[in-house]
């Protein structure tokens, strides 16, 4: 793999990405919530040549996002995202007491391996293709939201303010409420219905 040529000014941020990326908008939304000026260049990743591009813009394995800042390309959401909090000013999006630091990187983990594979892949994307998910899926879904419900918190899901964990999360629950886990949420969820109404209320994760 060839490395990047920098394309950007030393102090702009570029986003590369797609509107519908799960990944793309965890990173949209932590920009946003740090409120550091952006702009955002769309790939769309399933297009035929759409992995080559991804290449191109600096993905060693052709997914979305990237993200360039200056002359440094990143790639992969957790980098990203903790790289934004790390570099810019802005309120702090990760907690930092050991106990809650390890809530939000276990919210973080169940999006990555649970939510992400089994209910955006497994439940949503059957259901807008007009297929039957693997029952398993279901199973697997629901308990992945028992497990937020257990570990969200008021008003946000680490606390008093809003984290990487809530930026992981935001970024899936249209994926979620439009699958056949969704209903779950409205019927035995109430910490996480009720933190969705209140993050809705932000622009960041609109
Ligand atoms: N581990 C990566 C996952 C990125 C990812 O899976 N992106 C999806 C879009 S949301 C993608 O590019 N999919 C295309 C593919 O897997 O071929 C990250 O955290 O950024």
């Amino acid at each position: 793999m060839t490395t990047p040529a920098p394309r950007s000014k030393p102090d702009q941020v570029i986003l590369t990405g797609a509107e519908y990326s799960v990944y793309s908008r965890i990173c949209r939304i932590t920009l946003r919530l740090k409120d550091v000026p952006h702009e955002f260049e769309m790939l769309d990743v399933f297009a035929e040549n759409g992995p080559d591009k991804a290449r191109q813009e600096g993905h060693p394995f052709g997914k979305i996002p990237v993200l360039r800042h200056g002359d440094l390309v990143l790639f992969e959401t957790l980098a990203i995202t903790r790289y934004i909090d790390d570099r810019f000013e802005g309120p702090p999006l990760q907690p930092v007491t050991p106990a809650d630091r390890a809530r939000m990187n276990q919210i973080i983990s169940i999006v990555d391996t649970r939510i992400y594979p089994v209910i955006v892949w497994g439940l949503h994307v059957p259901k807008s293709e007009d297929r039957e998910p693997d029952p398993s899926m279901i199973v697997k879904g629901l308990a992945a939201l028992d497990a937020l419900e257990t570990l969200a918190r008021h008003p946000w899901l680490c606390g008093d303010a809003p984290t990487l964990a809530d930026a992981y999360l935001a970024a899936c629950m249209d994926y979620i409420l439009d699958s056949s886990a969704g209903n779950q949420v409205s019927q035995h969820c109430p910490r996480l219905e009720a933190w969705w109404r209140h993050a809705q209320t932000l622009p960041a994760f609109c």
